[in-house]
């Protein structure tokens, strides 16, 4: 069924997926590593249930890796982490079966940086101004949150505040309130935070969040 050579319960449980529509089609042939050596632990160009299983005898200490089978061994998460462990075996297997397009190793998360404000910035209440960072994929959606870090909220050491949920397209424009929460938006101790979950984590079945902070505080100031 999957063409590992060996008929056991992996192929019984593609026949399960299938019937239950958790699959849509069973592996058509061997697989190739989707970057480099990544996930063919035994080294012989392919990638199948007998290298799952060499991992798995691997955690079990019943074999010993060399030092390249432990970096081929290690796809799992997205910037591998230097540990061979069961999350590295159930990627492995994810692939092999089609569940997953890559290896999570394999498959980099965007990242996103806020430019404007980044810190310096002294913005008064009712001008216009425009948020403004990058994502290398666009698409989706970020939230947009000013951060006041004068005043702390249960163990966080700032309070935010939401302004808006925004298509993730780069920049957004914003007039700046009077108040945030009720009180006065005078300030110096602000940062900008834009984050989303536009990136799914193929090793961890649910969206991962992308988010990143101005470097250095900015002022609201009177108008
Ligand atoms: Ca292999
Ligand atoms: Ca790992
Ligand atoms: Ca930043």
């Amino acid at each position: 069924m999957n063409q590992d050579g060996l008929v056991n319960t992996a192929d019984a449980q593609l026949f399960t997926d299938f019937n239950i529509g958790k699959i849509t089609a069973f592996p058509a042939c061997q697989k190739k590593s989707p970057c480099s050596q990544s996930g063919d632990v035994n080294g012989n160009t392919f990638v199948n249930q007998r290298d799952v299983l060499m991992i798995q005898d691997y955690i079990l200490q019943k074999i010993t890796l060399s030092a390249d089978q432990k970096i081929r061994a290690d796809v799992n998460p997205a910037s591998g982490n230097g540990v061979i462990d069961i999350f590295d075996t159930l990627s492995l297997q994810d692939y092999i079966q089609g569940k997953q397009s890559s290896l999570p190793v394999c498959t980099a998360p965007p990242s996103i940086t806020v430019f404007s404000p980044n810190g310096g910035e002294q913005w008064p209440i009712g001008s216009t101004q425009t948020i403004r960072w990058n994502t290398a994929s666009k698409g989706g959606t970020v939230s947009i949150a000013i951060l006041d870090y004068n005043k702390t909220t249960g163990d966080t050491n700032f309070t935010p505040y939401t302004i808006t949920d925004s298509t993730n397209n780069n920049s957004y424009t914003w007039v700046v309130p009077s108040t945030f929460g009720g009180a006065s938006s005078i300030g110096n101790n602000y940062k900008l935070l834009i984050g989303g979950y536009f990136w799914t984590d193929p090793g961890a079945d649910r969206p991962g969040l992308i988010q990143d902070t101005s470097d250095a505080p900015f002022s609201i100031v009177a108008q």
